[in-house]
C-alpha cells in the first residue's frame, strides 16, 4: 500500500514539457569550485546535460556564450559547437529559453564590463555581447538577460556611480539598436544583484532596475530577470519583489533557486530554503499568467558527486509542482476562503475613492470616517497565517 502510494505520488508530481521547466548549463555542470576550494565534479559535456535534463522532463536550457564556446575557439569550432548543440536539442525537443554573456570570468572584466573605467573594455564588452547575442538568436533564445557581475566597485573614489549608470543605459541602448537592426525576435532583460562579487553592484534589486529601465530608449524590448537569491540576500522578499514586476508588465524571465537571509549568494535547491515565501511565490507565478520558462539558476551541493546533480535537478522541478499542487488547494480550501474573507483580503481590489473630482473631495472631507471607530477592528492573520502554515505542513 505505501508502495503504490508513493508511485502514485511520483507520478503526480512528474515534470512535463508543459510545464516549462528550464536550467542553466552552467547549473547542472557546477563542478563545486567556490572560493576556498577547488573543483569536486568532473566537467559536464552540455550536450549530456541536455539529454539528462530531457529525460527528467524539462523542457529547455539557458547559457552564458562561454558555457558552450571556449574563448579560444575558431570561427569554424565555434560553428561546429553551436551546430553540435543544435542537432542534440532537435534530437531531444529541447529548447534554448535563454541566453546570456559571460561579462564576469575573464580578468578583463575585473574593474566591470559595461561600466569600466577603461574604455576599451567598455567597447569590447559590447562586442563580445553582440556575438553572444548572435549564438542566442542562432539557437532561438527569446530572451537576453544581462546580468552586471562585475558592474560594481570596492573603493567608492574610484568611479562615480551617474557616470556608470549613463555607460550602463548606453550599452543596453546600443545592444537594444542591434537586436532592432539584426530583426532578432527577441526581448532583453536585467538580473539585479546587490553585491558578490563586487562590494557594491549598479542596480542591486527589482527596485532600482525598474526605475533604469524607465530611462532607456526602448523601455519597452528591456525588462527584468529576478532570481530568489539575489532579492533574499538583501533581506527582502522574492516573492514581492516579482509581484512588483508583474505588476510593471516586466517580467521576462525568471531565476529561481533557494537562498538564506543575509548570506552569501547560495544558488540553492529550489525551495530548499524559505519554504513560505518560496509557496507564494509559486501561487503567484501560477496564478498571474506568467507564460515564461519556469528556470532554475541553482546548483548541487558541493558534497554532491555527478548522481548528486540530477537529484538536484529533479528536486528542483518536483518541489515546483508540490508547491503548484498547494496553490490549488489553498484555492479551494473552504476555510481559508473563509479565512480570506475575515481578512478582508478581497476588499483592498476595491477603489479607494476613484479618479480626483472636486465633488469627490468635498464629500470625501464631509464624511472622512472616524479612526476611533475604524481602529476596533481585527483583521485575523493570525488564524489566515496558521492556515497557511498547517497547508504546507501538510496538515490540512
Ligand atoms: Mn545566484
Amino acid at each position: 500500500m505505501v508502495l503504490v502510494e508513493s508511485v502514485a505520488n511520483s507520478e503526480r508530481y512528474r515534470p512535463t514539457r508543459a510545464d516549462k521547466f528550464s536550467f542553466g548549463l552552467w547549473t547542472v555542470g557546477n563542478s563545486g569550485r567556490d572560493p576556498f576550494g577547488e573543483a569536486t565534479r568532473a566537467r559536464v559535456d552540455p550536450n549530456d546535460s541536455v539529454r539528462h535534463l530531457a529525460e527528467l522532463g524539462a523542457f529547455g536550457i539557458s547559457m552564458h556564450d562561454d558555457d558552450l564556446v571556449p574563448y579560444d575557439a575558431t570561427p569554424a569550432e565555434r560553428d561546429q559547437i553551436v551546430g553540435r548543440l543544435r542537432r542534440t536539442l532537435d534530437e531531444t525537443g529541447m529548447v534554448v529559453s535563454m541566453a546570456t554573456t559571460n561579462l564576469f570570468n575573464h580578468p578583463v572584466f575585473k574593474d566591470g564590463a559595461f561600466t569600466s573605467n577603461d574604455r576599451g573594455v567598455r567597447r569590447y564588452a559590447i562586442a563580445k555581447t553582440m556575438r553572444a547575442i548572435d549564438i542566442g538568436a542562432e539557437l532561438g533564445a527569446p530572451v537576453y538577460v544581462f546580468w552586471g557581475g562585475r558592474e560594481g566597485v570596492e573603493a567608492m573614489a574610484a568611479k562615480r556611480p551617474a557616470d556608470a549608470l549613463d555607460r550602463y543605459r548606453e550599452a543596453i541602448d546600443f545592444l537594444c539598436g542591434y537586436v532592432l537592426d539584426r530583426k532578432y525576435a527577441m526581448r532583453l532583460a536585467i538580473e539585479p544583484k546587490p553585491n558578490e562579487p563586487r562590494g557594491d553592484a549598479f542596480l542591486p534589486t527589482v527596485g532600482h532596475a525598474l526605475a533604469f529601465i524607465g530611462s532607456l530608449e526602448h523601455p519597452e524590448m528591456v525588462g527584468l530577470n529576478p532570481e530568489t537569491a539575489h532579492e533574499t540576500m538583501s533581506g527582502l522578499s522574492f516573492y514581492h519583489a516579482v509581484a512588483q514586476t508583474l505588476w510593471h508588465g516586466k517580467l521576462f524571465h525568471i531565476d529561481l533557486n533557494g537562498q538564506k537571509m543575509g548570506r552569501y549568494d547560495q544558488d540553492l535547491r529550489f525551495g530548499s530554503e524559505g519554504i513560505k515565501d518560496t509557496f507564494f511565490l509559486v501561487k503567484l507565478l501560477e496564478e498571474s499568467g506568467y507564460q515564461g520558462p519556469r528556470h532554475f539558476d541553482a546548483h548541487a551541493y558541493r558534497v554532491e558527486d555527478a548522481a548528486g546533480v540530477w537529484d538536484f535537478a529533479a528536486g528542483c522541478m518536483r518541489t515546483y509542482l508540490l508547491l503548484r499542487e498547494k496553490a490549488r488547494q489553498f484555492a479551494d480550501d473552504p476555510e481559508i476562503a473563509a479565512a480570506l474573507m475575515a481578512a478582508s483580503v478581497a476588499e483592498l481590489a476595491e477603489p479607494t475613492v476613484g479618479a480626483y473630482s472636486a465633488d469627490a473631495a468635498a464629500a470625501l472631507r464631509s464624511a472622512p470616517g472616524d479612526p476611533n471607530v475604524l481602529a476596533v477592528r481585527g483583521y485575523h492573520n493570525e488564524r489566515l497565517d496558521q492556515l497557511v502554515m498547517e497547508l504546507l505542513m501538510g496538515a490540512r
